[in-house]
């Protein structure tokens, strides 16, 4: 296995070259937008766009170099029948999810809402995962798919950061995955809570992973 240091926070990032997949969590309408889930939370979802140009740049890098991409989107069944009450019921959001909003039902597979920004939208032969819990590894098969493709190592950008970004990379670790997490690629609507992540994930020897800003990860792969 070829692999590529990559500056990183708290040592060195080792990239495997062709076995590394770009994970972009959740870049959907419902939180980035007005009207979405993330506006009926009480959020402020502009807080969420300084992530979009630099995922847009690792798109663009991992696509020029044929690596594997997976975007996910937070959505639910339209029965409800995988989204279980111990999560819909949390909070005292405008509306919940399944409620008819202004980009149609919130987090349901197929609503507009749901759908990946235009700036971000997934091209053919990517994977585009559709997953009913905050982990993207839950009810979704995606293990087994990354399995048969030989992807062992996982670069996390997305939305937001302490709630399905960090869920998933830690889901990703406890299954034998090396994740790095691109610090200006992730958002999250509590700034504080964004650098806690960062904080924490790294911690102890890179409890859960890695991170570093795009500019050092881009500037470490090998021009195409
Ligand atoms: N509320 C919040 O910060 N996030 C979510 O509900 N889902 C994701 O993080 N995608």
């Amino acid at each position: 296995m070829i692999s590529i240091s990559v500056p990183a926070t708290p040592f060195a990032y080792p990239l495997a070259v062709g076995r590394t997949a770009l994970v972009v969590i959740d870049m959907q309408r419902d939180f980035v937008e007005p009207g979405g889930f993330g506006a009926s939370l009480g959020n402020d979802v502009s807080l969420l766009h300084t992530a979009i140009g630099p995922i847009a740049a690792l798109l663009a890098a991992w696509r020029a170099r044929h690596w594997p991409i997976v975007h996910t989107r937070e959505a639910h069944r339209g029965d409800l029948s995988d989204c279980p009450p111990a999560k819909r019921l949390r909070g005292s959001p405008t509306l919940r999810i399944g409620d008819a909003g202004p980009m149609g039902r919130l987090l349901i597979r197929g609503e507009p809402g749901t759908s990946i920004i235009e700036a971000l939208a997934p091209h053919d032969g990517e994977t585009v995962v559709d997953k009913p819990g905050k982990g993207m590894f839950w009810a979704t098969g995606l293990h087994e798919q990354l399995q048969g493709r030989g992807v062992t190592h996982l670069v996390f950008t997305g939305v937001t950061t302490e709630v399905c970004v960090q869920t998933s990379m830690r889901e990703a670790n406890d299954r034998g995955y090396d994740c790095l997490l691109v610090e200006d690629a992730t958002e999250s609507y509590f700034p504080e809570f964004k650098a806690a992540t960062l904080a924490m994930i790294a911690a102890q020897g890179a409890i859960v992973g890695w991170h570093a800003p795009s500019a050092a990860l881009l500037a470490a792969l090998t021009p195409v």
